[in-house]
């Protein structure tokens, strides 16, 4: 089942990756949309809008204290490894839709985070942005030197994704000649579009997850746990 897959990842000169809450879920942190979807009777598309956030920062903070909390608990896995391991072998384009900082923790050089990071604060109001990993945070909302609500430096549902990321991205999606997406639903847009601009230009795509995805009748899908399964794809 591997000898493919582990091939095409050994011969490649350029392995673009994405991530999603899935290789992050062994490190203990719950998924968006698996058993422990859910926070309290929210939905994540509905508290992680800037809508929610103007209407009650406090609330939105809430969830986001939160998930900062889990994430200060959690350690890196053998799947965050792997891929880290991986990048010190041959060329890798690292790009996660996670917010937890697993990847740079677990020695990733280069890390496209497409929707931000958790533990960077911006201001609603003037540029000021800062990384702060106080758990908790003396106050909810924390306010800036300048009297405004900060918040998390992350991309929240209706917002674009910050050009850099989304340039860097899909420029490694359309240019790498393997393409390996790990634990992510690809429900979310656009990241999800990623595997599909490699496969138009017939880069082959090896998905690694629980359970099948939309993309999986298009991948050379694996079907187990990233902690299990990247570290064999290492040559
Ligand atoms: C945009 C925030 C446009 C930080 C996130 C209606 C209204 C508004 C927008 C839309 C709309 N309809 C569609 C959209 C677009 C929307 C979207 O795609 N919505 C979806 C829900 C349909 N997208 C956006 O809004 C994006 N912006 O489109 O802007 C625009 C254009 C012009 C001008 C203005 C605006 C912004 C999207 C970013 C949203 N922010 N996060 C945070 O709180 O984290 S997305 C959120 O979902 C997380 O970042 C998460 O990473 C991401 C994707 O989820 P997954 O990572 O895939 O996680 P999930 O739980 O779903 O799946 C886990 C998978 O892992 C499962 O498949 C499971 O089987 C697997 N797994 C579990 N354990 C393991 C495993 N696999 C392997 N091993 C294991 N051990
Ligand atoms: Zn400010």
């Amino acid at each position: 089942m591997l000898e493919l897959p582990r091939k095409i990842i050994c011969e490649a000169s350029h392995v673009a990756v994405l991530t999603g809450a899935g290789i992050s879920a062994e490190s203990g942190i719950p998924t968006f949309r698996g058993g422990g979807g859910l926070w309290r009777q929210y939905r994540v598309e509905e508290i992680a809008t800037p809508e929610a956030f103007r209407r009650d920062p406090r609330l939105v903070w809430e969830w986001y204290e939160s998930r900062r909390e889990s994430i200060a608990r959690a350690q890196p896995n053998a799947g965050h490894r792997a891929l880290a391991e991986l990048a010190r072998r041959t060329k890798v384009t690292l790009i996660t839709q996670n917010i937890d900082g697993l990847h740079a923790r677990a020695g990733s050089p280069e890390v496209i985070e497409f929707h931000g990071n958790i533990w960077r604060l911006r201001c609603t109001q003037c540029c000021d942005a800062r990384l702060d990993e106080r758990v908790p945070l003396p106050e909810l909302p924390p306010a800036c030197s300048c009297g405004a609500w900060l918040r998390p430096d992350i991309v929240l549902f209706g917002e674009t994704i910050p050009p850099d990321a989304s340039y860097a991205a899909f420029g490694a999606a359309r240019s790498c000649d393997a393409f390996l997406v790990v634990g992510t639903s690809a429900v979310v847009y656009p990241a999800a579009a990623l595997p599909g601009a490699a496969m138009e230009r017939g880069t082959p795509v090896i998905e690694v997850n629980l359970e099948p995805t939309d993309l999986s009748d298009r991948t050379l899908f694996l079907q187990g746990q990233a902690s299990k399964l990247l570290p064999e794809l290492l040559c």
